[in-house]
């Protein structure tokens, strides 16, 4: 049976000062033990603390490997560059919009490019074929990309914990293309809420051009799904610390602790992303505004210590004492201080009691992926511990107002709105609190951390490993066939599609042009005694001309609606009566596109009309492109046309030509008794599907994707094939 591999960048385990090493309950490992899955795991990610600092590095690793984990060791200038650095101080900022503070540094980009080649290299070693493996977040964009690149048959899932920011954030990072490529080696990326999933894909089509779907899009011949998983909370931790014999009594005595006050419980990672400098004025503004309200309440503020020593943290932490100082020194009394704020972390014990004792709970991120405590919160909530019921006050920019619309929503940076939330959640009536808090509990408890956790690996699992992958097939044979052939029966005809086929796919259409081989190619087996050899593409006459002219090879442009015989100088039409009358009732509607649309023109081919939008706003051309093709099809219903979207273009063209009919024509014109059409696309599936009697036909798929062809290959396959065939027709 395959295994699961959980990849984050840290790992949760505790390593001792001895060096022996023991598994903590992180909410990723509580996720997945409440998933029951079956499978077995292995864990890979960063034990922490700098590899310079082990004694005895084997021992660790063997600790470790004895539950289950396998260690990726850094060195402190990865762990400077790559975690401090580039993770935490680049895009944990700009993923949070933080612009401002995010910083930049080659040196960072660097690291964090090895610590991800380092993730992959660990992976590939300890995974075998079918295996499931799932990356979670921003510390390891790149880690995808690198596992495709390895041999081993993998089913790749990443989940982002963090927002994903909108695409005019997102764009400023000088390493976006190379960030998005990253992900898109996963098969299932999953995002928290449906926001986070549309900014990615307004991030593929600003910085990279490419068009998606709600559900994916197809990379490099193979699907990458995308969806939103909102994860959950970890109910079976907290159910557990409820149930406990003990749970009453330490509730008891945390009441006793609150004399009488109402409490109104904040809980969070003193972290900038969340808000804490905001809240205070908000506290402030309630204390002034409503002083009858100020001896009977009592604002607890949980903050773990995070990032200790760095700069921003400690600025962050000072800046809070202050506040809380002077705000108590204002607002307090002998024996009572309106906040009371706790610098550290607590046992969860304390925390289920602190949830289940508070009357308000106030979650206001300026920014946050999810936010679990807003469901830790609503979850510890009972009627056995408390005489009322508790308000959540949820930040609308937390992932989890999304799904509990029942709270009070509160935009963080509202000092006002978020003074008046405090004062009606402590006004609700018990039975509105009641009815709130029910709505959001029943859904909560079924959608817990093993819910979410399971139903993203099921959704992995349909990954088909080495899908797109294509068979490449030995074509020497085939070339010694061909040759054969030539010989004894002559009237050899060649038909080869041009791009995707003798060369690669690029950005900007006209840079296609051939590389240095390929005209001699062409010209020495068109020069072969009973060879014939047509080049078949969409593109115009003009361009087949200038790059492809005077080789002794015919070209067919415009998908068959054109054609030059080598050594006539003439081009023809192959059906002289085409109708394209039709050109005039389209042709106004793409130019009234063109003109509202800036960066996008119409080209006039003979058989069609093209609409071009890649030089436009990305977002702005798919759109108008939508439009076009929807308004078109409708006008097209009683006309000799077909409408086609491909790359950044949408394509009018003639149904009563296609590349098919030209090479059936040129078969007969040519008395061809044997034949070879190879290409890359639907447009060739034409030529592809031929049966041709009384002729020997060969057909090639060039690239992924599926095919009537008898062989497939890649460009390079084609060309060396081609090459092949050129000796042995010359021998
Ligand atoms: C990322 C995203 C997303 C807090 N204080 C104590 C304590 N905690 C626990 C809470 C809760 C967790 O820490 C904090 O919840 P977050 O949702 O902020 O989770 P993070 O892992 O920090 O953040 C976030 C999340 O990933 C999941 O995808 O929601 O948006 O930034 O579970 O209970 N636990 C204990 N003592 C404390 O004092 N024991």
């Amino acid at each position: 049976m395959s295994k699961l591999i959980m990849v984050s960048n840290r790992l949760p385990v505790r390593i001792e000062a001895d060096g022996s090493a023991s598994r903590t309950e992180g909410g990723l490992a509580s996720a997945l033990e409440g998933a029951d899955l079956e499978q077995e795991q292995l864990w890979v990610g960063w034990p922490g603390g700098a590899v310079e600092d082990f004694e005895d590095v084997e021992r660790v690793t063997d600790d470790l490997r004895r539950i289950g984990v396998e260690p990726v060791f850094l060195t402190r200038d990865e762990v400077d560059g790559f975690y401090e650095g580039y993770s935490n101080s680049t895009l944990w900022p700009l993923m949070h919009y933080m612009i401002e503070r995010a910083k930049f540094s080659r040196n960072w980009w660097a690291a964090y490019r090895a610590v991800n080649r380092k993730f992959a290299e660990v992976i590939m070693e300890a995974a075998d074929d079918g295996d499931q493996v799932w990356i979670h977040d921003y510390h390891l964009f790149l880690l995808p990309a690198m596992l495709r690149g390895g041999k081993k048959e993998l089913k790749v899932g990443f989940f982002l914990h963090t927002p994903f920011c909108s695409s005019e954030i997102f764009r400023v990072l000088p390493d976006r293309v190379e960030l998005l490529k990253g992900l898109l080696g996963a098969d299932l990326i999953g995002f928290h809420t449906y926001n986070y999933l549309r900014h990615f894909r307004s991030a593929l089509l600003q910085v990279l051009g490419w068009e998606s779907e709600m559900e994916g899009m197809w990379h490099d011949g193979r699907e990458v799904r995308m969806g939103v998983y909102p994860i959950g909370h970890n109910h079976a931790g907290f159910e557990r610390e409820i149930r406990d014999p003990g749970f009453a009594d330490l509730v008891a005595s945390h009441l006793r602790d609150l004399a009488g006050k109402r409490m109104i419980l904040n809980v969070e990672r003193l972290d900038y992303t969340k808000g804490v400098p905001q809240k205070l004025a908000a506290m402030r503004r309630f204390l002034e505004s409503n002083p009858d309200k100020r001896d009977d309440v009592l604002f607890v503020l949980i903050a773990v210590p995070s990032r200790q020593g760095v700069r921003e943290y400690d600025d962050l932490t000072e800046e809070v004492q202050r506040e809380v100082g002077a705000i108590n020194g204002e607002f307090g009394k002998v024996g009572h201080a309106p906040i009371q704020f706790l610098h550290r972390g607590f046992p969860m014990c304390d925390l289920a009691a602190f949830y289940a004792l508070a009357e308000v709970c106030m979650v206001t991120p300026l920014r946050d992926g999810m936010n679990l405590v807003a469901k830790e919160f609503l979850d510890c909530q009972r009627p056995e511990f408390s005489e009322r019921p508790g308000v959540l006050i949820l930040s609308e920019f937390a992932g989890a107002a999304h799904e509990l619309s029942h709270a009070l929503h509160v935009n963080p940076h509202d000092v006002d709105q978020v003074a008046a939330a405090i004062n009606r959640a402590l006004e609700m009536p018990d039975d509105e609190r009641l009815q709130r808090i029910g709505m959001m509990q029943k859904r909560l408890r079924k959608q817990h951390s093993g819910v979410w956790a399971r139903r993203f690996l099921k959704e992995l699992d349909k990954a088909q490993p080495g899908e797109g992958r294509i068979e490449i097939m030995e074509l020497s044979p085939l070339a010694a066939r061909l040759g054969e052939m030539a010989r004894e029966r002559g009237a050899l005809g060649l038909f080869l599609d041009y791009d995707g086929t003798l060369r690669p796919f690029v950005d900007v259409p006209d840079q296609a042009v051939p590389d240095p081989e390929l005209p001699g190619l062409l010209r020495d087996l068109a020069g072969c005694r009973g060879v014939s050899l047509a080049v078949v593409s969409g593109r115009t006459a003009e361009f087949l001309e200038k790059h492809l002219g005077g080789l002794g090879v015919s070209l067919i442009g415009e998908h068959g609606y054109r054609w030059l015989e080598h050594g006539t100088g003439e081009w023809e039409l192959f059906n002289p009566h085409v109708n394209t009358e039709w050109k005039n009732a389209i042709r106004e509607h793409l130019e009234q596109a063109s003109l509202l649309t800036p960066g996008t023109h119409v080209e006039e081919k003979q058989s069609a009309l093209v609409w071009h939008y890649r030089k436009a706003d990305p977002e702005f051309g798919l759109w108008r492109a939508r439009g076009l093709l929807e308004e078109l099809t409708s006008m097209a219903a009683n006309l000799p046309v077909t409408v086609h979207h491909g790359q950044k273009i949408v394509e009018i063209s003639s149904l009563q030509v296609s590349k098919g009919l030209a090479v059936d024509h040129l078969l007969r014109a040519w008395d061809c008794r044997a034949a070879l059409v190879a290409g890359d696309d639907q447009t060739d599936e034409t030529m592809i599907t031929l049966a041709p009697e009384g002729v020997e036909f060969f057909s090639v798929k060039v690239g992924a994707g599926p095919t009537r062809a008898a062989y497939r290959t890649d460009i390079p396959g084609l060309r060396s094939f081609l090459e092949e065939l050129r000796k042995v027709l010359r021998h």
